[in-house]
């Protein structure tokens, strides 16, 4: 039977289940990805485990979001990290080299293999004709450790792309295009493929573009052929050896069916404060801006700085802008340095920064109040800017870096310039002096780890009990990304390897006293809308509510990544079978949970009563029978534990 590239890509990383969308399948892993504000955690989780070493193809560590080192905590674990992958054997990617996926795209990645990262944005990898894909820090833990990944088969949506983009028209608009046409829970349980006629005049880093906000669809990953044009990408970067042809086969069919024609895209814009909400630029044209801010994982080829160069080239920014410019990767910057761009950049009136995450996550360039900030970045959820009311817009660098010049969002056909014309540097700079390789095994198993003070191990969480009476400590709406449960930023970030303090400032965004009213109640629930947990991998937003007595979530339904992490720390994610029942639900009012344990392994349907209501309701659990094990458990640390020690006996 002919197969699309996502059904290829499974068949050949295949451990357990069938190919059947919605069943839970186990997949070989061959790359990892790591980065710091997860990776701590991850490290401390394969130093739990007992790991030896890496047992994977590749696995790299990069630090790339928390480069600010107003104190010794980012550092210590900069080199805790560095400690760590000596120790198991990993990459790793010292500060300043560069965001994590086009570093790994450059240096990693290859055609036909698995990667899984601690990082929803893993699926950019995807447009080198990789199955990528974003997972929490356990999930990855367990896939350095050799150990399967386990995913629902997803359903595999194919985007025939025709035409070619216009003027002033790039990637990122391409996949505004997809979030305005099905929005932040569009590609839930889905592999978003593109083929057709369009591709072959998309780069590999305009794939890496689209394939990386695939995670704000919340589909499981994006893929792309392996053709020519990652070939020239690969030979470039001096690794032509890597490169494999990956392509359906003829006659390959899709569970989902679309049609992308780039001529027909326009420049478009997320609104604040959702990936979700797009328009035209031309609707919002003539909003005044604070702030124009170009880089990040969304944007991070050379074009996209080098077109913003050209565009702002012999002119000044309006008068009040910041420009902002964030280098992605360290290389990337040398050959803006070489071709003049950065010279184009800062001659306009450009701020530039360091190659990392900066801004994007909130570390610095947090908006001033009431003004709004127009970035090329992923993402515009409320407060990740680092400005609790944010007004956050999601564009193009060419939309960015016009509206830099006129002080206001414009639609970047409207400026009258003409439209630059971007090639790609000759020889473009290989440099791998701060990607250190890992240690041969006998010098691996000398190494120490290094913890400062300000890492802290997990603490143990107990099982699953049988009965449970759970207050709700908070009933939220439809959308509630990773950022609102658990906020990044310069004062959060520091903090990622230390869970009883990061863990203040859970829902800190939403409700700034649930952490005091979780510390008094000790075990409750929590109540939510639709895409529950969409956004960030970071599992520290199950590990900090668990941690604070969290242990069951109900909810309409879950974005894929939270859910899973909610498992994998013994938090019970359930939905409502009538949704009806969300409304009579209140904040204040307590579960009664009975013979629980029994109950969840008996089916996927259980009965609550709310107490004193004389209220019963049904709802549903998606558990596998290893999900149900973990939950039992009382999550994936115990259950490792448990398992070794019935395999010792
Ligand atoms: C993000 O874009 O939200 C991040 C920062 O890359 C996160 C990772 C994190 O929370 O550390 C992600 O998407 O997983």
């Amino acid at each position: 039977m002919p197969s699309n590239i996502t059904q290829k890509l499974i068949k050949n990383h295949l451990i357990s289940g069938e190919m059947i969308p919605g069943e839970e399948i186990g997949l070989k892993i061959d790359q990892t990805l790591t980065q710091d504000a997860t990776g701590t955690m991850v490290m401390l989780e394969l130093e739990a485990m007992g790991l030896e070493r890496a047992k994977t193809e590749a696995s790299a560590q990069y630090v790339d979001h928390n480069l600010i080192q107003v104190d010794s905590k980012n550092p210590d674990d900069h080199l805790f990290l560095e400690s760590a992958t000596r120790r198991f054997g990993i990459y790793f990617s010292r500060p300043g080299n560069g965001v994590s996926h086009p570093v790994h795209m450059q240096r990693l990645a290859k055609p036909g293999k698995t990667l899984l990262g601690s990082d929803s944005h893993t699926c950019a990898n995807g447009c080198m004709g990789m199955l990528a894909m974003g997972a929490g820090g356990i999930d990855v833990a367990m896939a350095i450790a050799g150990e399967p990944f386990y995913v629902k088969m997803p359903k595999v949506w194919g985007v025939k792309l025709t035409g070619e983009l216009p003027d002033w028209v790039s990637a990122k608009d391409v996949i505004l295009e997809m979030l305005r046409r099905h929005g932040v829970k569009g590609g839930v349980g889905k592999v978003i493929e593109y083929y057709g006629p369009g591709v072959k005049t998309l780069s590999a880093m305009d794939r890496h573009v689209i394939a990386n906000m695939g995670a704000e669809l919340g589909a499981t990953g994006t893929v792309f052929p392996s053709d020519e044009e990652i070939k020239r990408f690969l030979k470039e970067q001096g690794r032509e050896g890597d490169w494999i042809l990956l392509e359906a086969d003829d006659g390959a069919t899709y569970d989902i069916n679309e049609e992308l024609n780039l001529s027909d895209v326009v420049p478009l814009i997320a609104k604040p404060s959702s990936p979700g909400n797009v328009v035209p630029v031309s609707e919002v044209e003539g909003t005044p801006i604070y702030q124009s801010y170009i880089g990040s994982s969304a944007n991070p080829g050379y074009r996209d700085f080098a077109i913003a160069a050209e565009i702002v080239k012999g002119k000044h920014i309006a008068d009040g802008i910041s420009f902002d410019v964030n280098p992605t990767s360290r290389q990337m910057l040398t050959d803006l340095v070489r071709e003049s761009h950065i010279a184009s950049l800062l001659q306009s009136g450009a701020r530039l920064h360091q190659a990392g995450c900066n801004g994007c996550i909130g570390m610095g360039q947090a908006p001033a109040t009431g003004r709004n900030s127009l970035r090329t970045t992923p993402r515009n959820f409320p407060g990740r800017s680092g400005t609790r009311e944010d007004s956050v817009f999601l564009c193009s660098p060419e939309t960015a870096a016009v509206s830099a010049l006129t002080g206001k969002i414009t639609d970047p056909r409207n400026a009258n310039i003409q439209y630059p014309k971007v090639d790609q540097p000759k020889n473009p700079v290989i440099d791998t002096k701060l990607l250190d390789e890992p240690l041969p095994y006998e010098e691996a198993k000398k190494v120490k780890l290094q913890k400062g003070p300000n890492i802290a191990s997990i603490p143990k969480m107990d099982e699953m009990p049988d009965k449970m009476e759970l207050p709700i400590l908070l009933k939220m709406g439809d959308n509630i990304s990773t950022d609102e449960i658990l906020a990044g930023g310069a004062r959060v970030l520091p903090y990622r390897s230390n869970l009883p303090e990061i863990s203040k400032f859970t829902f800190e965004i939403i409700d700034r006293t649930y952490y005091t009213r979780a510390k008094e109640t000790g075990e409750h629930a929590v109540v939510g809308g639709f895409n529950y947990g969409q956004g960030s991998s970071r599992e520290h937003a199950a590990l900090a509510p668990r941690y604070l007595g969290l242990r069951v979530a109900l909810v309409k339904d879950f974005a894929r990544i939270h859910w899973q992490n909610l498992v994998n720390f013994g938090v019970l994610p359930i939905t409502f079978i009538n949704e009806e029942d969300y409304n009579s639900l209140e904040q204040g009012d307590v579960l009664e949970l009975e013979d629980i344990r029994k109950k969840i392994a008996q089916g996927n349907e259980l009965t609550i009563s709310v107490k004193g209501k004389n209220k019963e309701m049904k709802v549903k659990h998606l558990l596998s029978e290893r999900q149900i094990d973990i939950i039992l458990a009382g999550g994936l640390i115990n259950w490792v534990k448990k398992r070794q020690a019935e395999r010792t006996v």
